[in-house]
C-alpha cells in the first residue's frame, strides 16, 4: 500500500497531468485493476487496448497497472475523477453509495443468474447505469461479468443464515453489502479485497463473500475452506473513464473507445465462462468443500434490504424492471 501511494505521489509530482495527456504522452492511456494479469477483466482491457492501437495506427494505447498497483477501488475511482489516471476497472460494489443506480444490479438475490445479467445489462437498464457515471466526472465504458458471489468461511458449512451468526465477513465498500451480510446474519466487515488473505491467514475475518475467480485467484482458497452457493448478488465489473481524460480525445477517437470497450464485453463474457469453471475445479480439487444452501431463506433474510432502497425513485424503478426481466 506505502508503494501504490508513493506511486501515485509520484505520479502526482512529475506532472501527472502530462502523463494523461495524450499528446504529451504518446497517447498512453493509464488504467488499473485490483486483479493479476490473466484474470478476464485484466486481459478484456488488454484486448481493448491492442485493438484500440491498431485502430488508430498506434496512436492510443492503454498501460494497464492490475494487481492493485495503484490501490484499493475506492481510491482509484477517486484519481479517475480527478484525471490522475485515465481508466479504472472496479466492481460496482465500489460503486453503489456514490452511484445509487449501480445499486440495482448488486441488490442480494435481485439478479437470478448470468443470463439474466447479460439482458439487464444489454439493454436499457445497462445503458442508463453507464451514463449515470457522467454525474460525477467519469464515463461508463463497459459492464462486464462477476458471476454469483458466495459465501466462504474458515469454520463450518453455512447452509442457513442462522449458520453465520457470530462470523465475522468481509465485504466490500458498499453500504448494499454491508446491509445484505448483516440481514443474513453475519457480522460484516469492510476491507479492501488485497488484505482479505491476511485477514482471514491472522483470524481478523472468519469469511468473506466472492466470485469463484477472486476466491481462487486471490489465494483466499488457502485459508477458508467452506463455500455455500449463496449466488446473493451477481454484481457486475464497470470499466469506467475520467471524464476528464474522455474529453481530450478527439470525437472519432471517443467513438472508437466506445465501440470497441462495447466489443470487450462479449470477448469477456467467452473467457469469464471458462475461467469461472477453471477456478471453481481448481478450488474444490485443492480440497474446497462445497454446500447447497436454502437460498429462499437467505432471499427471505434479504427483502427489508431491498425494499429500504426502494425509497430513491430511479432506483425503484430500474430495480422493477430488473425484476421484469427475471
Ligand atoms: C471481485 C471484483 C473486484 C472487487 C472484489 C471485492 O472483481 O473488482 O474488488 O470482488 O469484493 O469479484 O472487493
Amino acid at each position: 500500500m506505502r508503494l501504490n501511494r508513493r506511486f501515485v505521489m509520484a505520479l502526482a509530482g512529475g506532472g501527472l497531468l502530462a502523463a494523461c495527456e495524450p499528446a504529451d504522452h504518446g497517447g498512453v492511456l493509464t488504467a488499473c485493476d485490483v486483479h493479476r494479469d490473466g484474470y478476464p477483466t485484466v486481459e478484456a482491457v488488454k484486448w481493448l487496448g491492442q485493438r484500440l492501437s491498431e485502430q488508430t495506427q498506434g496512436r492510443l494505447t492503454i498501460r494497464n497497472y492490475p494487481s492493485g498497483q495503484l490501490g484499493v477501488e475506492d481510491d482509484t475511482i477517486a484519481l479517475a475523477q480527478s484525471g490522475v489516471i485515465d481508466m479504472c476497472r472496479v466492481n460496482a460494489a465500489s460503486l453503489n453509495n456514490a452511484f445509487p443506480l449501480t445499486q440495482v444490479v448488486c441488490m442480494p438475490f435481485g439478479i437470478e443468474d448470468d443470463a439474466h445479467l447479460h439482458r439487464v445489462l444489454d439493454g436499457a437498464i445497462g445503458q442508463e447505469i453507464l451514463n449515470s457515471f457522467a454525474n460525477r466526472g467519469l464515463i461508463g465504458l463497459a459492464a462486464y461479468d462477476a458471476g454469483g458471489r458466495c459465501f466462504y468461511n474458515t469454520h463450518r458449512p453455512i447452509v442457513q443464515p442462522s449458520d453465520l451468526k457470530g462470523l465475522k465477513i468481509r465485504v466490500p465498500q458498499s453500504d448494499v453489502f454491508i446491509d445484505a451480510v448483516a440481514a443474513m446474519g453475519a457480522n460484516p466487515t469492510p476491507l479492501g479485497v488485497g488484505a482479505v488473505y491476511s485477514a482471514l491467514q491472522s483470524r481478523l475475518i472468519d469469511g468473506a463473500e466472492n466470485n469463484w475467480p477472486t476466491f481462487d485467484s486471490s489465494r483466499h482458497v488457502e485459508v477458508a475452506h467452506y463455500w455455500s452457493n449463496t449466488r446473493h448478488s451477481y454484481s457486475p465489473e464497470f470499466l469506467l473513464m475520467s471524464a476528464k481524460s474522455f474529453a481530450r480525445l478527439s470525437t472519432t477517437d471517443q467513438a472508437t473507445l466506445r465501440e470497441l470497450a462495447k466489443a470487450s464485453v462479449q470477448v469477456m463474457r467467452q473467457n469469464w465462462a471458462r475461467f469461472e469453471a477453471e477456478s471453481r475445479d481448481r478450488a474444490l480439487k485443492a480440497g474446497t468443500k462445497m454446500v447447497d444452501v436454502d437460498r429462499a431463506t437467505f432471499k427471505q433474510a434479504c427483502e427489508p434490504v431491498n425494499r429500504a432502497r426502494l425509497t430513491h425513485p430511479d432506483v425503484a424503478r430500474l430495480f422493477a424492471a430488473v425484476r421484469a426481466m427475471v
